[in-house]
């Protein structure tokens, strides 16, 4: 058992417990993040959302080297959409729905190209992927279950949207009691204001939801930590 690291954050520095410490990538899928994808289907300008892979990538690495657990999650449907909510697949006037045809395979259905996770931060054999129909991790997924069987109590949740599945997946892991560090570089949003506004929510009122540092603090302190061989 390693002692917690005190990583610098918002509103206060986050214990982090490397033992009992998960890092949570949120859909970074190629549906969100590449041009012609769900995405871009919905009026979203993509660029936004790129400036996180190249910090998140090497939180990855950190992570990977520290022994944490790495948890990825991708947003989609089965091939038949029986799991997508009709309100959810009429929602908006994308110029493609889900289960169309797109650029990438059909927008954000399983096993799609569009639907995996960009090269960049591509899971390694035995990592966890967590297939979810809806925004938030928690929701008619595994998740929990694997999380408490890990003994995991703290995540680093990074990933996209900031306001909408990471926001969602934070507020469920909250409710369930895990105290969670949500990194401002390795979030994002196609809006600016909403990227800004949905990290204060997170950290506001003496943490309501949890804690807002970066990738900077972070790294910082997990190279002072060891893999736990015990
Ligand atoms: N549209 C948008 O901002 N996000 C999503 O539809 N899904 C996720 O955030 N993953």
């Amino acid at each position: 058992m390693t002692e917690p690291v005190l990583v610098p954050a918002d509103p206060e520095p986050f214990a982090l417990p490397p033992d009992t410490t998960a890092l949570m990538l949120i859909d970074m899928q190629r549906d969100f993040l590449l041009p012609g994808g769900f995405g871009e289907t919905l009026g979203n300008d993509v660029t936004q959302l790129q400036r996180v892979v190249p910090p998140l990538a090497r939180v990855l690495e950190a992570a990977r080297a520290a022994g944490l657990l790495v948890v990825h999650t991708r947003e989609g449907h089965l091939p038949d959409l029986s799991d997508c909510p009709p309100a959810k697949l009429r929602r908006g006037n994308p110029s493609q729905r889900i289960g169309d045809p797109g650029r990438y395979g059909r927008i954000l259905v399983r096993g799609e190209y569009g639907h995996d996770i960009v090269d960049e931060l591509a899971p390694l054999p035995g990592e966890a992927v967590i297939d979810k129909p809806g925004k938030g991790a928690f929701y008619a997924t595994g998740l929990e279950q694997l999380l408490r069987d890990a003994g995991i109590t703290h995540l680093v949740v990074t990933g996209v949207t900031t306001e909408v599945c990471v926001h969602t997946t934070v507020r469920e892991a909250n409710d369930r009691g895990f105290d969670v560090l949500v990194l401002a570089d390795c979030v994002g949003s196609y809006f600016p204001e909403f990227q800004r506004v949905g990290l204060r929510m997170v950290s506001a009122q003496g943490g309501i939801f949890g804690w807002v540092g970066d990738s900077t603090a972070l790294l910082s302190v997990l190279s002072t930590t060891a893999p736990s061989t015990v």
